[in-house]
């Protein structure tokens, strides 16, 4: 109760001794029912941080939870980047000065769908390294960056034992889907990981989640959707049920449709979580989701991130989720003292029916959970008065009699649209210029090797580009060539010749790809030129270090006994494009290519940077760009990467998984600002739209529907 009373005058919180047992945390010797949002701090902009914080706060939430990026903030080793968008402290500051708690996911391996899993590259290159096992270059690093963390927070008095707002931090992240692969070393590391990590002392517990042989002190924690069905429980009895990440949705990828999970089902799924195993702390990933920007998102992870989320890409409030989340968290509140200090008894109502209920020993606070599993209505007998549960659905009872909640009833004012508005199209021919990347040959290339080289080593993450180029006599006797071509990475285009003959994708869920494309050779020597296209890096699983992309096998075949085998010849490698290497999207480095106007002649063209100037939309409305008559690419906006576009990777039901791309406000200009698209596969910019994002409020009875993107 206490804790509701500081939230609702704001300011500063009082932080605290943070201990823990059984039942929940406590803090500063008050229990606590803690409801909690992810939201990542690079995933927006600083100036988004104060409105995204304070929407969390209205809607209900105790605590702000977010990972830290270490390939944010240590690019190279040894040197740190801490500004801007990867300012954690001052993210962590906006969240203490909002009167909320926050939770520190160092990690610093974080998954997260973001590149690498939060690794920065240069580790791959760290002699005798294995990531995430018991391995004394691993280790170095990771106790290296974790206390570089750690001392940063304290020397800012952040964490709650300070007075700050720091109440949990977390070491690793979902280590045990993999601790097996590392056999002794496995069990070995996780030790090692909770003991460097409590000598830490922040004064505050710290987590592991999805980590059942969590060792003591260590809270393990349940992440999902359903952590009331599936979470096992804490692995000590004086270890409260934590839920580190319950997803309110689910990222999304390219060739993926976005996945609508409704407000009604994560209502249910967290009181059943508090109800069944006396969950206390409750976090919502993502609370709000934001934009990869730049080229931070992991292998085909869109460049939206958790739009579904009660508050959307935008940070716009997102019904009716948000509202009915809202409605969710006041509901326990009223009821969290009986919660937190009840005992628990349950019982069957019907075959698919059961009671949860909590009572105080003194006092006579009741609570009571009806659950209806079963997908119609039923009626119940509940302490001699009948009730009747809405099919799939949890009544929540204060006193044990009145109905102050139900997860499947929602209040039809919380509904919202989201409005879309055109302020400008990019038509007229004469406001874009454009500049044909040139096409690498083998003896401009810097780097030559008879063996293919994985990709991710020779780019070192400096572009999503790597070029495979070749010159060969050709000799055959056929009639019907054709270019075959194995791929690990994730997008091949192909040049024979200097002519473009195609190009192939893989998808998130399938390892490698195959081009077939029938081909003409010329008599004497023929030039191959392959660019193959990461869309991110793997972020996920063990042997992260090893992770092979990039060309496998290049073949032209005739017949089954006449063909090339390219494998072991000699191939020219480039790095990026030269556009990357000018950094052309910058203002200042325009004049390093000569740009042309363009034309009706200028759609469809491959490996092309296009640009113009625009005026910012009147208001303070979020803005994005209509990228729908794209392909592929990347765009910047006043030199600022937006994120990666990939518009032509449709559905299953024929749809671009993302057409919209924010562009955050704090990036434009009142005017002049300089738009640079870099279009891989070819799409007309002169369709492009400029829009303003808002909301507004529609009554379910009147006109509701999902605006998909
Ligand atoms: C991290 O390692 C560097 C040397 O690589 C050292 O200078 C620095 O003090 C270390 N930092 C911490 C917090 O251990
Ligand atoms: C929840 O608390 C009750 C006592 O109130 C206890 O019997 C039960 O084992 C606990 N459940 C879990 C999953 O911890
Ligand atoms: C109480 O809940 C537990 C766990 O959900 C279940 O195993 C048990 O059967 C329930 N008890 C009764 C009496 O329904
Ligand atoms: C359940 O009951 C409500 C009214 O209480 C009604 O609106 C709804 O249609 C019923 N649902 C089903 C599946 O019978
Ligand atoms: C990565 O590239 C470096 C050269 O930059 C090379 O020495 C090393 O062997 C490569 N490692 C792997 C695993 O390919
Ligand atoms: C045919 O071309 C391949 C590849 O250029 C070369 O290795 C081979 O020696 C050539 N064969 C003849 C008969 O010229
Ligand atoms: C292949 O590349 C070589 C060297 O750049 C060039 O001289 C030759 O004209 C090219 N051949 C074709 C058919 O493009
Ligand atoms: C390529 O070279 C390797 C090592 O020399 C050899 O084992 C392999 O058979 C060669 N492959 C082809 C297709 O010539
Ligand atoms: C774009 O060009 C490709 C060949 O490069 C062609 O297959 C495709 O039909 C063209 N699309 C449009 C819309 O003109
Ligand atoms: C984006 O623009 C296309 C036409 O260029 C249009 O059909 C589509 O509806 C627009 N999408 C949105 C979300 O406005
Ligand atoms: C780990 C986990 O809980 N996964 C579940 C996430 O939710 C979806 C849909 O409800 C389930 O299918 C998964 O099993």
């Amino acid at each position: 109760m206490i804790l509701i009373i500081i939230m609702i005058e704001g300011g500063h919180v009082e932080g605290g001794e943070v201990t823990y047992d059984g039942r929940s945390l406590i803090i500063d010797g008050q229990r606590k029912l803690l409801f909690s949002g992810s939201i990542h701090y690079p995933r927006s902009t600083p100036e988004m941080w104060p409105s995204l914080i304070s929407k969390a706060k209205e809607g209900g939430l105790d605590v702000i939870q977010t990972y830290v990026f270490w390939n944010l903030h240590e690019p190279q080793l040894g040197q740190y980047d801490f500004s801007g968008r990867n300012d954690l402290v001052g993210f962590i500051k906006e969240i203490e000065a909002q009167g909320l708690y926050a939770c520190l996911r160092i990690g610093p391996f974080i998954e997260g769908e973001w590149t690498y899993g939060g690794f920065p590259f240069w580790l791959h290159d760290i002699p005798g390294i294995v990531y995430r096992s018991d391995n004394e270059p691993f280790k170095f690093y990771m106790q290296n960056f974790t206390t570089k963390i750690v001392k940063m927070m304290k020397s800012e008095s952040l964490f709650a034992s300070q007075g700050g707002p720091i109440i949990l931090s977390q070491i690793e992240n979902e280590y045990g889907n993999i601790e097996a692969a590392f056999k002794k070393k496995g069990a070995s590391y996780v030790r090692w990981a909770a003991k460097m990590a409590v000598e830490l002392q922040t004064g505050v517990p710290w987590l592991m989640c999805k980590q059942i042989d969590a060792p003591d002190p260590l809270i393990n924690t349940c992440n999902g959707m359903m952590c009331g069905e599936t979470f096992s429980g804490p692995n000590s009895p004086n270890k409260p049920s934590l839920w580190t990440e319950n997803w309110t949705s689910f990222f999304q990828v390219y060739g993926g449709k976005p996945y609508i999970r409704s407000a009604e089902d994560i209502a249910f799924h967290v009181a059943l979580f508090i109800a069944r195993i006396n969950g206390s702390y409750i976090n919502y990933y993502m609370y709000h989701g934001g934009t990869n920007l730049g080229r931070t998102g992991a292998a085909y992870v869109t460049t939206s991130y958790y739009d579904q989320a009660p508050l959307d890409e935008y940070g716009l409030i997102r019904q009716p989720k948000w509202g009915h989340l809202k409605e969710l968290h006041a509901a326990m509140k009223q009821c969290s003292a009986t919660l937190l200090q009840g005992v628990r008894t349950n019982f069957s109502l019907g075959q698919y029916q059961e009671a949860y209920v909590f009572q105080e020993e003194t006092g006579g606070g009741c609570v009571a959970f009806l659950t209806n599993y079963d997908g119609h209505n039923v009626t119940v007998q509940f302490q001699n008065t009948a009730f009747e549960l809405l099919p799939k659905s949890i009544s929540i009872l204060r006193d044990c009699e009145t109905v102050i909640f139900n997860t499947a009833k929602v209040n039809t004012e919380q509904h919202n649209k989201r409005i879309l508005k055109r302020t400008q199209k990019f038509d007229s021919s004469d406001s874009w210029e454009e500049f044909n990347d040139v096409l690498p040959k083998m003896e401009d290339t810097s780097l030559e090797s008879n063996t293919f080289l994985e990709q991710m080593n020779t780019t070192k993450d400096k572009s999503d580009y790597l070029w495979y180029t070749l010159r060969f006599e050709h000799n055959l006797s056929c009639t019907k060539p054709v270019l075959h071509v194995e791929s690990f990475g994730h997008v091949a285009h192909a040049f024979l010749n200097n002519i473009y003959i195609g190009a192939a994708h893989g998808n998130h869920n399938v390892k490698g790809f195959t081009m077939d494309i029938p081909i003409m050779l010329n008599d004497g020597i023929n030039n191959i030129s392959i660019a193959s296209v990461m869309v991110g890096l793997p972020d996920s699983g063990a042997f992260l270090e090893r992770k092979f992309t990039g060309l496998r096998k290049v073949e032209i075949q005739c017949t089954e006994k006449e063909f090339y085998n390219f494998i072991n010849f000699t191939w020219g490698y480039q790095v990026g494009l030269l556009g990357e290497k000018l950094q052309i999207y910058r203002e200042e480095n325009l004049d390093n290519v000569v740009w042309k106007q363009s034309t009706e002649t200028s759609i469809n063209r491959t490996f092309t940077w296009y640009k113009t100037f625009f005026d910012a939309p009147m208001g303070n409305d979020p803005v994005a760009l209509n990228l729908s008559t794209m392909g592929k690419g990347e765009a910047w906006v006043n030199g600022r990467s937006i994120g990666r576009y990939w518009v032509s990777f449709l559905d299953s039901n024929g749809n671009p998984s993302q057409t919209m791309y924010h562009i955050p406000r704090s990036f434009l200009k009142i005017s002049g600002n300089l738009l640079v698209l870099l279009e891989e596969i070819g799409g007309n910019p002169f369709q492009i739209f400029l829009n303003t994002v808002s909301i507004i409020n529609v009554r379910e009875d009147i006109t509701y529907y999902h605006l998909s993107q």
